[in-house]
């Protein structure tokens, strides 16, 4: 069983050996079932323990103070994996990257990303709703302005879990905020769980900001989602997360996959209302 890295430069030779890799996971508009955008979700490429989630190596990276370097080997990743896509001819709209509060506040992170010096309109934030939002925190305030705008979308991960208020939500102005897969799961079973879904889909309608569900493990619960007005989905009923060739090649056949989704899907029934 993988037991984490004991020291910091373990985890700095496993930074630098390339072990970690962006995996990616597809959003998808509720309604065409086109693909919207791409998640960057990390994965450690361990060779003795296969691949292994964040759950396996986000808690060492954060005590050896090495999360800011992990992001940016994630996003530095995500973007070679978007040229090579764009060269083969498959064309993904957009890539969010999952950034965390310590990497938004290195004020070396504008000037990296400025010499990139590429167009930043297909790349987004995902910020986690944890991070406080409040006026306290105006560095981080500051910083998501100046992402903003290089032409980086933002985006507020886990909606509905953590601290972001309605009024954050306001002074952030995201683009999207994606909720939380616990309010998914339950879908399908619960009455009171659709209404709370509906309203949550509710306050991004108000505010002007899309929204996306994240956890779809089956085409009912899309069903719902698409009758409730969500924006995007996201899940493993759609797409698992893949690595980049493999990603590759689901993009090369998903035309014909989504003509089948579209088909078999039931009609919109306003009953789930
Ligand atoms: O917090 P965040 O939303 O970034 O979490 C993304 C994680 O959720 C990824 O590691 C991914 O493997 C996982 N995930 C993606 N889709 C699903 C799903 O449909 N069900 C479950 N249980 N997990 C999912
Ligand atoms: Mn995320």
């Amino acid at each position: 069983v993988w037991v984490g890295f004991g020291a910091p430069r373990e985890f700095l030779r496993a930074l630098e050996a390339g072990w970690f890799v962006p995996h990616f996971q597809p959003q998808f508009d509720a309604r065409s079932l086109e693909i919207i955008g791409m998640e960057a979700l990390a994965r450690l490429h361990h060779p003795d323990y296969g691949v292994l989630g964040p759950a396996s190596f986000l808690q060492s990276a954060s005590d050896h103070g090495l999360v800011a370097r992990l992001d940016e080997v994630i996003l530095t990743g995500a973007i070679a994996a978007f040229d090579d896509w764009a060269l083969s001819g498959l064309r993904v709209p957009r890539i969010s990257v999952n950034v965390s509060a310590s990497r938004l506040c290195d004020p070396c992170l504008i000037e990296k990303l400025e010499r990139l010096s590429i167009n930043m309109g297909f790349l987004a934030f995902e910020v986690l709703e944890t991070i406080s939002f409040e006026g306290e925190d105006s560095a981080l305030i500051d910083a998501i302005e100046r992402v903003k705008s290089l032409g980086i979308e933002i985006e507020i991960d886990d909606f509905g879990t953590g601290h972001a208020s309605i009024v954050s939500l306001l002074e952030l102005a995201p683009s999207r905020f994606k909720i939380d897969r616990r309010f998914t799961a339950p879908l399908e079973k619960s009455d009171t769980q659709r209404r709370l879904m509906a309203g949550l889909i509710a306050i991004g309608k108000a505010l002007g900001i899309k929204v996306v569900a994240e956890g779809i493990e089956s085409m009912v619960q899309a069903d719902i989602l698409r009758n409730l007005g969500c924006d995007y989905l996201q899940g493993f009923e759609l797409c698992r997360p893949l690595s980049a060739d493999g990603m590759a090649a689901f993009l090369a056949k998903y035309p014909s996959i989504r003509e089948s989704r579209i088909a078999a899907r039931e009609p919109a029934f306003a009953s789930w209302l």
